[in-house]
């Protein structure tokens, strides 16, 4: 772990009322949610706030067009959006709403601070106003004549308004950004920021009059007006604290960072510093831009009206594949385009092979190979170091946290991925290097066979800690199978903390496959293809009835060792556990599936086979299989069903 600061307040946007959640704001509050989970596994002291934006044009816009009141709307979509943060499995710390009354105590104040001291003047604006940005758009930023961002034409409004002096903290701003060069992160936002900098900052309108908004909170020394809702919307950070003062703001504050896409970048890099150096509250210590996900190139938006909804895809697909795939693909600060077909792509691969298949084959091992604990491991086979036989998966992993840790300090959390997948590479080839399943011959390979289920247990351990911020559930169930029920902590991913005659369970089916039946099983970005048979295969020639089916005793059977059969290219000789027996079978298999990869997979056989010998070797059922064109593939299951299990 690095030097940094223990102590960690985190943020996400409050959203506005007037929309559900879609997979925008899941994304960021995700994310969120990962950091504040990493920083606490960690052991810091972490405060993690979301919440909603509730008052201004906008809402009162949308409450009036759904026929009810502005405070209607917003307790039903808050609510909403409290009830997705549930489903998300998201541990906020608080939840503020703008509307609540201690939100409103400190607005007042600090507007009451600023005006007292000459911060806040009386004048008269005319501008170009984006309803659904809140707020006014200058000659340069404007498009088309239309807002940029929602591609809507603005509103020409003239009326006389409070102003809060910004344009005097333009110096002092380029001079902090200057000097703090990861103030707001990654760069290419900080660039924007100075860019925009480099022209002359304006005074910030800050209320609205009453004749034409009534939702808001009243500015304390004119209650003819209300606050513009983004200096109304930023105080939340604070006011959700307590307060200048308050205990729980003079722990958090200090360590404050905030985590928004790219549309609010200007309220927060340029309006908001400037407020806290009005009020003065010490700046935030960081500001984290990501980009936007798109579908088909456009932003994912409400206005756009092309929403991707993050609990359908949650329901669909689990909570822990939803949240990998998004923070998986997402370059931190880059747009991401989304489509489904690459989550079922990215779930099949990283999480269904290489992680969910990992745990299984390991803990299988383990359960029928180790006699069911994790063994210990000579002194002789460490001999040289760890890397003595098989490799070094302590070094690997070590290599892979430190890894995780400098991109989680950046707020990478697809490279944090990626190192933790370096690593699960690293835990599969040295299963098959070692070849834990072969039944050793003497002392000597016993005792290689202990190492390597030995160094195998720890990973899974290590594993199982680690994860844990980006896939909860699938975490818990891996430090569960190796009876670890207690908090995880990250300081307890140590090689050597899985003792030694802890009972392992076997853990199969942890990440189902999915497989797209038919694209139409894909909601979003999906390309329809035509199913015909391939070219010269014709439907089937005989009829067979349900009594020529149901002669077949077709059963679900666990593979426990499998190894090739001496002399023979395509043969490999499986034990298989049909629950109540084992028996041995041996299958045409080898040329498509390497022995390592078939142990703890189950498959289906047939029970009712008449033996048959191959290679000396008897045979006493078949596993299923298909092929065409060179490929071949071995039945399994969709979902876990314990061995023995008849199909009909
Ligand atoms: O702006 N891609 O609220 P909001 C990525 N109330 N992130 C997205 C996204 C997309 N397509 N669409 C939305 C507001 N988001 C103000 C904020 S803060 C003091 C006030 C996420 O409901 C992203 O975090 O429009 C973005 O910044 C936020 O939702 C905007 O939410």
């Amino acid at each position: 772990m690095t030097d940094r600061a223990r102590t960690f307040y985190l943020t996400t946007p409050i959203y506005y009322v007037n929309d559900r959640p879609h997979l925008g704001h899941a994304y960021t509050t995700i994310l969120a949610d990962t950091m504040a989970r990493y920083r606490r596994l960690a052991g810091d002291d972490v405060w993690f706030l979301t919440g909603t934006d509730e008052h201004g044009d906008k809402i009162a816009q949308a409450a009036a067009k759904a026929g009810i009141t502005p405070q209607q709307l917003a307790d039903r979509n808050s609510a909403a959006f409290r009830d997705a943060w549930r489903q998300l499995g998201i541990e906020y710390s608080d939840y503020i709403r703008t509307t609540e009354a201690r939100h409103t105590t400190v607005v007042q104040a600090i507007l009451q601070k600023l005006w007292d001291a000459g911060e806040i003047y009386l004048g008269k604006y005319g501008g170009h106003y984006c309803f659904g940005c809140e707020r006014f758009y200058t000659e340069k930023e404007i498009v088309d004549g239309k807002c940029p961002d929602h591609q809507t034409p603005l509103t020409w409004i003239e009326e006389e308004n409070y102003f809060f002096k910004m344009s005097k903290y333009q110096a002092w701003l380029i001079e902090t950004v200057e000097r703090q060069p990861d103030l707001i992160r990654p760069e290419r936002y900080r660039n924007e920021i100075l860019g925009f900098l480099r022209e002359p900052l304006q005074d910030l309108s800050i209320s609205r009059p009453k004749s034409r908004l009534t939702w808001g909170i009243p500015l304390p020394f004119d209650d003819t007006y209300v606050t513009y809702v983004w200096f109304d919307a930023l105080i939340n950070y604070v006011s959700a604290l307590g307060g200048p003062g308050a205990p729980r703001f003079e722990r958090y504050w200090p360590h404050a960072q905030h985590v928004i896409a790219k549309d609010i970048v200007k309220p927060h890099a340029i309006y908001w510093p400037c407020m806290l150096k009005a009020a003065g509250i010490d700046l935030y210590r960081h500001l984290n831009v990501h980009g936007y996900w798109t579908l088909g190139g456009r932003k994912i938006s409400k206005s756009v009206g092309n929403l991707v909804e993050a609990l359908a895809l949650k329901d669909k697909y689990g909570n822990d594949a939803f949240r990998y795939f998004v923070l998986r693909e997402m370059v931190f600060g880059l747009d991401a385009d989304f489509s489904e077909e690459a989550l079922v792509s990215r779930l099949n691969a990283d999480l269904a092979n290489d992680l969910g298949n990992l745990v299984a084959r390991v803990t299988t091992l383990i359960a029928n190979v180790g006699g069911g604990s994790v063994p210990a491991t000579e002194g002789r086979f460490a001999r040289g170091g760890e890397a003595a036989f098989g490799g070094d998966l302590k070094g690997d992993f070590e290599k892979s946290r430190g890894n995780v840790d400098a991109a989680m300090e950046e707020f990478a959390f697809h490279r944090a991925l990626a190192a933790i997948w370096d690593f699960i590479g690293a835990v599969n080839r040295y299963v098959d290097t070692t070849q834990p399943w072969a039944r050793p011959s003497n002392d000597m390979a016993r005792g290689q066979r202990d190492h390597a289920l030995y160094h195998l247990g720890q990973s899974l351990w290590c594993l199982g800690l680690v994860l844990e911020p980006f896939l909860p559930e699938a975490a818990r169930k891996i430090r569960h199978a190796l009876g670890h029920t207690g908090d995880p902590k990250l300081g307890d991913a140590e090689w050597g903390r899985l003792a030694p005659g802890t009972r392992v369970q076997k853990l199969s089916g942890l990440f189902p496959r999915i497989e797209a039946k038919d694209q139409s099983d894909l909601t979003y970005g999906a390309t329809r293809t035509s199913r015909r048979p391939p070219a010269g295969q014709s439907g089937p020639a005989v009829l067979a009835t349900i009594d020529d089916f149901s002669k077949v005793d077709l059963r679900v059977a666990e593979v426990l060792t499998a190894e090739p059969v001496p002399k023979s290219k395509k043969l490999l000789k499986l034990t298989v556990s049909l629950g109540s027996e084992q028996r041995t079978l041996v299958a045409g298999i080898a040329e498509h599936y390497a022995p390592a990869d078939l142990v703890g997979k189950k498959v289906v056989v047939v029970a009712n086979l008449e033996p048959a010998q191959l290679m000396g070797i008897e045979s006493n059922g078949m596993v299923l299989a298909g092929s065409t064109e060179g490929k071949l593939a071995v039945l399994t299951l969709d979902r876990d069903l314990p061995p023995g299990t008849k199909i009909t």
